[in-house]
């Protein structure tokens, strides 16, 4: 898969996506993540990406023409399964959208700043709108990283063990049960005996119960689905 992503602050992106499991994704070529910075299609020599807003109010908007010079010049190269506009105002992100993401090709995500976009490259362009959650960050930059990651491990040949992404929290509307490792008594306080009665099917149904039960106690929400 190939990420493309414009932003104004690319620094953001560097190390989020270049440590750990991204790390290993970019090392071993399945995936790809190119940042580029929209002051290359500025409108003059100062740089120029944001002016007032129509109407009037604090804040400045980003520019129409370098976004959609930056969309059009990337989109020579190549097709875009979806351009992404990271935005506050976006349909939340979750675990189903970060799974049918997985099996893109090609994505092209936005950064905003300030007050967001010009409306009309949302209109015109943008084929998906993505929140990350219900609060605001002050630019699309961390935004896109998570959506990078969330992606990105669901690659395969990505993770380990392909099975791991399925038993994540999320991935069957149950949290993850707790998990343990040595030593078996750390301070008085014991792991619990069934993990190491050596029984896979009772260790597995402890594990069910526990995702049950801490699902309903921490997210009716999703429980209730
Ligand atoms: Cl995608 N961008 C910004 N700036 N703030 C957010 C967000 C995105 N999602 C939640 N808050």
């Amino acid at each position: 898969m190939r990420i493309d992503i414009i932003s104004v602050v690319p620094e953001l992106l560097e190390s989020p996506l270049s440590h750990s499991i991204m790390k290993r994704a970019r090392d071993k070529g399945l995936l790809e993540v190119h940042v580029h910075h929209l002051r290359q299609w500025a409108v003059n020599e100062y740089g120029q990406i944001d002016d007032y807003q129509y109407g009037g109010g604090a804040g400045m908007v980003m520019m129409p023409e370098p976004l959609a010079n930056a969309i059009e010049t990337l989109s020579k190269d190549r097709t875009y399964d979806e351009i992404i506009y990271v935005t506050p105002d976006g349909p939340r992100f979750d675990q189903p959208t970060a799974n049918r993401l997985s099996l893109k090709g090609n994505l092209l995500i936005i950064c905003g700043h300030y007050k967001g976009i010009d409306q009309r490259i949302r209109e015109h362009f943008v084929t998906m709108e993505i929140s990350i959650g219900d609060y605001v960050l002050s630019g699309g930059e961390l935004a896109a990283a998570i959506i990078v990651d969330a992606v990105g491990r669901l690659l395969p040949g990505v993770l380990g063990d392909e099975t791991s992404a399925l038993t994540d929290s999320f991935q069957d509307n149950l949290l993850a049960p707790p998990v343990y490792t040595r030593p078996a008594d750390f301070r008085g306080w014991k792991v619990p005996e069934i993990l190491m009665c050596g029984d896979p099917i009772k260790v597995a149904d402890w594990r069910h119960e526990q995702a049950i039960q801490r699902t309903k106690e921490r997210r009716p929400d999703i429980f209730d689905q």
